[in-house]
């Protein structure tokens, strides 16, 4: 099937391009109507590829259209695409992609303004000589420079705390429908990934209209950049927030709205949720058994011209993922690793970590450094929350911003948190620093006073841009320090900040091994730090992880979902977890340098 999303694409490309050029109406939708069948087509195209008379029956494809697949087919290219492309400056398509600029329009700036790229469009909209097209008014421009603005912020991916917090609350609202049986959020966000390109949203339900023009009301909504009576797409402006990392304004994201019939729910969620390469090998895997997957079910394999559902074909399986792995005699992958990456070799479902595994979180500050909590506070909220664990690593002398406590003060600390457990029934209150690795890769207490402490998290806090080989030698101290337990937010990374450090991570994981030191999976979702990659390589050498929430307030702790979902993408099992360690073991392994 990959010939026919490359065909599809490829006559979407030519209708398009032909309009830029001002060829006749005909030849343009004769371009858009092929483009449109192949999509919709069920049947591999290169297995029509040598019989033309099978081509033209299909609805939509013409002898001219059937001459340009079977030259794709054997050739992988259409000379007339080609020529095409030579005759359309590259830059023009930057400016098709902004919302609200149609081939028509783009046509005219070309021909009558020279706009050939995203730099000229700029320009005619600050001159104002845009106004000098038809049909051009005040209005329209406007909207061409929201959509500029946002096309050029659209390079950055949102976080997916953000996300799942915008996708939550839509989520909640559509499944309250009246009209709606089901609602879900799908895609990139559903697997978990650290940042999202847009919100995929599904609805099943029998009577799609009503269901998408709620979506295309629902608050927050600041733009409709597509309405349509199975997808809608929308723009929404996320509500402020995020903490100590709150950012300027709340981001904007596109979300999409997909409306499917109930029996079809698993079907769709299946295709949503991707990935796209985790998509393939499953179809792969279904013609093998001779049959055909798509977004409205998996069905049996024939030859009859038109999608199977489209003509009224029973699925073999639809309506849950579920039944749908097992048709393919797959174990139910969970969302989280459907990535392609060696997931349908499983025969039976991974053991990963679950949320409700995590018994301990062993990186939290208090008000003695930057933290707003009180240590009593912290320890009930760790409480609260089911923990047998909580450990205070504030912060060491050197980070002086987040008011680094001095050797006294953390003596002062030590004192006060052993009393503290002492008189706490119910959870181990254990003293500790989250002390920093300095660039050298000293760390920033001796070793006296850090023999004092019942954990040690070791983490870079300055000097994040320097070099990978110096930023490995830094590490690999810090891992192989016999004081060290953990090794905190390994690179120091911000997403959509700053790209922190890159060292060598398998050496990284090689040394916490040989040492036995964790590798921290710091869980606020600005870090995710190791990130999923990091965390699959750890896993595969059987190394320790630690998830922690790196608490500063009491929702932080809130955060141990987005450290969970990655650790699920980097196939995390709750062995390899110390948070989800008994207390005897977590505390065995915590005290064997100690004595
Ligand atoms: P994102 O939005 O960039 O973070 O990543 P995704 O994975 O959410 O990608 P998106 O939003 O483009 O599409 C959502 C899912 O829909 C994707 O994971 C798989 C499915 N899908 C979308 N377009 C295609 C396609 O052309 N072919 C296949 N096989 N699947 C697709
Ligand atoms: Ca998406
Ligand atoms: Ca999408
Ligand atoms: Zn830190």
């Amino acid at each position: 099937m990959d010939a026919n999303r490359a065909l599809a694409e490829q006559f979407k490309q030519m209708a398009i391009m032909l309009e830029l050029l001002g060829h006749d109406r005909f030849r343009v939708n004769a371009h858009a109507r092929a483009a449109r069948a192949i999509e919709a087509l069920a049947t591999d195209l290169a297995t029509l590829a040598d019989d033309k008379n099978a081509l033209t029956a299909i609805d939509g494809i013409g002898t001219k259209s059937a001459d340009k697949i079977i030259e794709f087919c054997t050739t992988g290219q259409i000379a007339e695409y080609q020529s095409l492309r030579h005759q359309v400056p590259a830059g023009i398509f930057d400016v098709l992609a902004i919302q609200g600029l149609g081939p028509k329009t783009v046509r005219l700036l070309w021909e009558k303004t020279g706009v050939k790229d995203l730099a000229g469009l700029k320009r005619v909209l600050d001159d104002g000589s845009i106004l000098e097209l038809p049909r051009m008014g005040a209005k329209t421009v406007q909207n061409i420079k929201a959509a500029l603005k946002f096309a050029q912020r659209a390079g950055e991916r949102l976080p997916l705390g953000r996300a799942l917090q915008i996708a939550e609350g839509l989520v909640a609202i559509l499944s309250e429908l009246p009209e709606a049986d089901r609602a879900a959020y799908a895609g990139s966000l559903r697997r978990g990934r650290d940042t999202i390109g847009d919100i995929d949203l599904l609805v099943a339900t029998n009577t799609p209209a009503p269901v998408h023009e709620a979506f295309r009301a629902l608050p927050g909504v600041e733009h409709v950049l597509a309405a349509g009576d199975t997808k809608s797409s929308v723009r929404v402006r996320a509500p402020g927030g995020g903490g100590r990392f709150a950012g300027k304004g709340g981001p904007i994201v596109q979300v999409d709205l997909r409306t499917v019939p109930p029996q079809s729910f698993g079907a769709a969620l299946m295709y949503f949720t991707g990935s796209k390469e985790h998509n393939v090998r499953l179809r792969q895997r279904a013609l093998k058994k001779q049959l055909t997957l798509n977004e409205y079910g998996l069905f049996p394999l024939d030859d009859e011209p038109g999608s199977p559902q489209s003509r009224g074909v029973q699925p073999v399986a639809s309506e849950t993922e579920e039944q749908i792995y097992a048709a393919l005699d797959l174990p139910l992958i969970p969302p989280q690793i459907r990535e392609d990456r060696g997931e349908l070799d499983l025969t039976a479902p991974p053991n990963l970590i679950e949320l409700t595994d995590i018994k301990a979180e062993l990186h939290a500050h208090t008000n003695a450094s930057d933290g707003s909590l009180t240590l009593e506070q912290l320890v009930a909220l760790a409480k609260n929350r089911g923990f047998h664990t909580i450990a205070v690593t504030d912060h060491s002398k050197s980070s002086v911003q987040a008011n680094g406590l001095s050797v006294q003060r953390l003596r002062e600390q030590i004192a006060a948190i052993k009393e503290l457990n002492e008189r706490t029934p119910g959870i181990t209150i254990l003293a500790g620093s989250e002390v920093d690795i300095l660039s050298d890769g000293s760390l920033d207490y001796d070793d006296e006073l850090l023999a004092q402490l019942d954990i040690v998290v070791a983490s870079p806090h300055v000097a994040l841009s320097q070099d990978a080989a110096a930023a490995t030698r830094r590490l690999l101290a810090a891992i192989e320090h016999p004081l060290v337990h953990i090794l905190g937010h390994p690179t120091g990374r911000l997403i959509g900040r700053r790209p922190g450090l890159a060292p060598a991570m398998d050496e990284l994981i090689a040394a916490a091994v040989q040492h036995d030191t964790a590798l921290e999976i710091n869980a606020h979702w600005i870090r995710l730090d190791l990130r999923d990659t990091h965390v699959r390589a750890a896993v595969n050498a059987r190394c320790n992880l630690a998830i922690n929430c790196d608490v500063h307030a009491d929702d932080d702790f809130d955060n141990l979902r987005f450290g969970v979902l990655t650790a699920q993408r980097g196939w995390l099992t709750p062995d390899l977890c110390i948070n989800a360690w008994t207390p005897h073991r977590l505390h065995t392994w915590l005290a064997r340098s100690r004595h």
